[in-house]
């Protein structure tokens, strides 16, 4: 069952573009009901991350991946830094071994807990953005291989400027009762 929410407002609204989709119903991190077509949310198809430049004044940190059983979407967390002049906008991302990999937040819908996707997110000149449990996350959809506790994972995150610019972060997984 899924729901447009175009337009309603978050509060963090002012940081990224308005939401188009709801996924309802949800436990927490459980997207098992997920269809191949997600109405219109495909990734976004994105070249290889060694043709194009990195991001200028852009690093990704600390990042990490908690991993779920059988091959459940798991979630990429990090910080985004842009020690740059310009504001940077995030666009989508991209994992190696993923058949679809989103930007989501947390939203609350009739007081219930939902993931919403996310088109875009601006991180300030000077600033940064903390994506997070419970708050925007890299969802990790349709692996074609068991994620290895312990192990590393890579997560190339899209920017768009003029072009389009990468930076590829060694994420860590971690297990799935992992909070922070
Ligand atoms: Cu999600």
């Amino acid at each position: 069952m899924r729901k447009s929410i175009t337009g309603q407002a978050f509060a963090a609204a002012a940081l990224f573009a308005v939401s188009v989709q709801a996924h309802s119903g949800h436990g927490a991190h459980n997207h098992h009901d997920h269809h191949h077509n997600d109405g219109g949310h495909e990734s976004r198809a994105f070249p290889n991350p060694d043709t194009v430049p990195v991001a200028e004044g852009v690093s990704v940190n600390q990042c990490w991946i908690r991993a779920l059983p059988n091959r459940l979407p798991a979630a990429a967390y990090f910080q985004i830094q842009n020690t740059g002049a310009k504001d940077i906008v995030l666009v989508g991302a991209q994992a190696e071994g993923f058949g679809k990999v989103m930007l989501h937040t947390h939203a609350e819908s009739n007081g219930m807990a939902t993931m919403v996707h996310v088109d875009e997110v601006v991180v300030p000149a000077g600033g940064n953005f903390d994506f997070a449990p419970r708050g925007h996350h890299v969802m990790l959809e349709q692996a074609d291989f068991d994620l290895e506790i312990g192990s590393q994972r890579p997560v190339t995150l899209w920017f768009e400027d003029e072009g389009l610019s990468a930076f590829t972060a060694q994420c860590d997984v971690r297990p799935p009762g992992t909070v922070q």
